[in-house]
């Protein structure tokens, strides 16, 4: 099956090529909110990103690059079989596959955080040496929430299942039971309340690896960032997340996400404004990886 069968294009994210050959990132939409247990809604987010997208510019003075140094395509929204979480989880996974094999850099714009499991299974059969990076308020990491196994509340558990416990890097996290911190304490790389500081100490080691980056909007405070289903106060400020991105770069990134925006509860759009500035500058940092990327691939 081709990519413009599976997704549906209406808008795309400021500066996207009109070519999906030529392109390096693709940008997938993952319009999935089946799971989210407080508010949901992140089912929008997608979209109300791209369009926020517009009211950026296309050069980031952070990485001085700009968005016509990197080519990329934004292929819409992934067309889901809403009601069946097995079903849409299957169909990340047949998106994740296409772009893989035709050698793109796979950018998902979520969607609920469950997203991110379909991906990064599929990712580490591609790349067996696949960290995860997660920046997220939220430790993600039960067993099941109340006797599902496949939720945004279990995501981290379950790719901890398939890329080894050691092989997952948690910032930023300020909530979640005492079981879960526990656990992230005694098998995951767990950094929480803590972001670049603890990100620049592991760098030497991440660079010797393929990194994927999943980045939920809800580590930030929600004075910045209110449009999100589950907000927990005392997060970190959109500078902090700038100063992470920018110590992403030159990482071998094979693959990101960003989750949980949702516009519902976003007064003045201005979380899926910050969203679509995180997304700018992650897929400049993340580019520059093209350069040496080939011998990477496959
Ligand atoms: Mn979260």
């Amino acid at each position: 099956m081709k990519l413009q069968d599976m997704c549906r294009r209406i808008r795309s994210f400021l500066g996207s090529n009109d070519s999906y050959e030529s392109a390096g990132i693709v940008l997938i939409g993952i319009p999935m909110d089946i799971t989210s247990s407080f508010r949901p809604g992140s089912r929008q987010g997608p979209q109300a990103i791209r369009d926020a997208s517009e009211g950026l510019e296309e050069y980031s003075p952070y990485l001085d690059r700009e968005l016509n140094e990197c080519p990329f395509y934004d292929g819409g929204d992934l067309a889901l079989p809403f009601g069946n979480v097995e079903m849409c989880l299957q169909k990340i996974e047949e998106v994740t596959c296409l772009l893989l094999e035709d050698r793109k850099t796979p950018f998902f714009l979520g969607g609920e955080h469950l997203i991110s499991y379909p991906v990064v299974k599929t990712l580490c059969r591609y790349y067996p040496d696949l960290v995860v990076l997660q920046f997220d308020a939220h430790a993600d990491l039960r067993h099941d929430y109340l006797g599902e196994i496949y939720s945004h509340a279990t995501v981290l558990r379950r790719i901890c299942e398939v890329v080894g416990n050691n092989n997952v890097f948690q910032f930023g996290i300020r909530s979640g039971t005492k079981e879960e911190f526990s656990y992230g304490r005694s098998y995951t790389n767990f950094y929480p309340f803590e972001l670049s500081t603890a990100l620049d100490s592991c760098i030497p080691l991440l660079k010797e690896r393929s990194v994927y980056v999943t980045l939920d909007i809800d580590v930030i405070d929600p004075g910045y960032a209110p449009g999100t289903g589950t907000p927990e106060p005392g997060g970190a400020t959109p500078e902090e997340l700038f100063k992470v991105i920018a110590l992403l770069k030159g990482l071998q990134v094979v693959g990101c996400d960003l989750v949980e925006v949702a516009p519902t509860y976003d007064p003045g759009g201005i979380t899926s404004l910050l969203a679509a500035k995180l997304v700018r500058e992650e897929m400049l940092a993340f580019s520059s990886r093209f350069v040496s990327s080939e011998k990477h691939c496959l």
